[in-house]
């Protein structure tokens, strides 16, 4: 009896200490196969956004990790449910969220802490305690807006006229207010000034609209600042409708770099694209995957970017090696 007795302790006590040794003395030590994340899209608004959604989708194949996509249409309640149903989801570990608008996070945020879930912000950033997430991951908008206004005034160094329109992305979002901040830190350095400024929603049909209107109340213009390519994109259009040409009488600048602005510079009708990289899902996978395992991580990591002009001449080369 006594025999069977050791064996049993000893077995058990073998058990237990195999146990551990798997989990390093009871901490459990996370991989990407043990990731599921809730991602929160913006939308799907364009060119930048279809590049950022397929990062995030391919590069969760490739890891291994499990993805539930969300896509918010653009609207910020559909996000704030989404997150709350994240929370709710016992599978869901992380929380990835591309905010629509900077406010309004503090609650679900303390929420998802309070249920043990990991945050990160990527692309936009947003008004919150940082306690309250992992890390953000995206570019330096107002160093976009301010690199903006230096090439603005560049292409034009010529003009005896400083008149700047500008086009708008989302009210409220980080891009948009950034952006827009950065560009008059700079502009001033030349004399620009915004004479016309309305929101064109990150969209091509709006950026033609808007520009349309634009002209209507003035053709006393001689730059569009238009905070994404597909907004710039529209207005090119409608300077063409009017008669006049894109890139010459009117110089055009736009923020993303996507391909479309690539054909446009080539085509000489678009001056300039602050690039915006919406490759992030690599990092932030990372990232998520750190803090899963109780790393602290720098509370933002922005995205290394550059500046692509029609003047220069290795445009078409460099457009080949894109990715977007
Ligand atoms: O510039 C625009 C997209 O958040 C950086 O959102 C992103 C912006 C990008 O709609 O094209």
């Amino acid at each position: 009896m006594k025999k069977i007795l050791g064996l049993v302790v000893s077995l058990m006590a073998v058990l237990v200490l195999s146990a551990c040794a798997g989990t390093g003395g009871g901490k459990k030590t996370y991989t990407y196969r043990d990731m599921v994340v809730g991602f929160i899209q913006t939308g799907s608004e364009g060119g930048w956004r279809a590049a950022n959604t397929a990062s995030f989708k391919e590069t969760a194949g490739e890891l291994g990790l499990k993805l539930k996509f969300y896509d918010a249409q653009n609207k910020l309640e559909n996000q704030v449910a989404a997150f709350r149903n994240f929370i709710a989801d016992k599978e869901v570990n992380v929380i990835v969220l591309a905010a629509l608008e900077t406010t309004g996070w503090d609650d679900v945020l303390k929420e998802a802490k309070a249920a043990g879930k990991t945050v990160v912000l990527e692309d936009r950033r947003i008004d919150a305690a940082e306690d309250l997430y992992a890390t953000y991951i995206g570019s330096d908008f107002a160093e976009e807006g301010r690199k903006g206004g230096t090439e603005m005034c560049e292409l034009l160094k010529d003009s005896t006229g400083k008149n700047v329109v500008e086009l708008v992305g989302n009210v409220g979002s980080s891009a948009a207010k950034d952006r827009g901040q950065g560009f008059r830190e700079t502009m001033g350095a030349c004399g620009i000034t915004i004479t016309q400024t309305q929101t064109a929603n990150w969209s091509a049909t709006e950026g033609k609209a808007v520009m349309e209107a634009f002209l209507k109340q003035s053709t006393d213009i001689q730059g569009v600042f238009a905070q994404n390519d597909e907004m710039g994109l529209g207005a090119i259009l409608a300077i063409q409708e009017a008669g006049l040409k894109p890139g010459v009488d009117i110089k055009v600048l736009t923020f993303d770099a996507t391909a479309g602005a690539f054909k446009a510079m080539l085509e000489g009708t678009l001056n300039v694209s602050v690039e915006c990289n919406p490759l992030l899902a690599p990092q932030v996978y990372e990232a998520a995957l750190k803090a899963l395992n109780g790393e602290t991580l720098p509370k933002w990591v922005p995205s290394q970017e550059g500046v692509f002009r029609a003047s220069d001449p290795n445009l078409a080369d460099v457009f080949a090696t894109r990715k977007y």
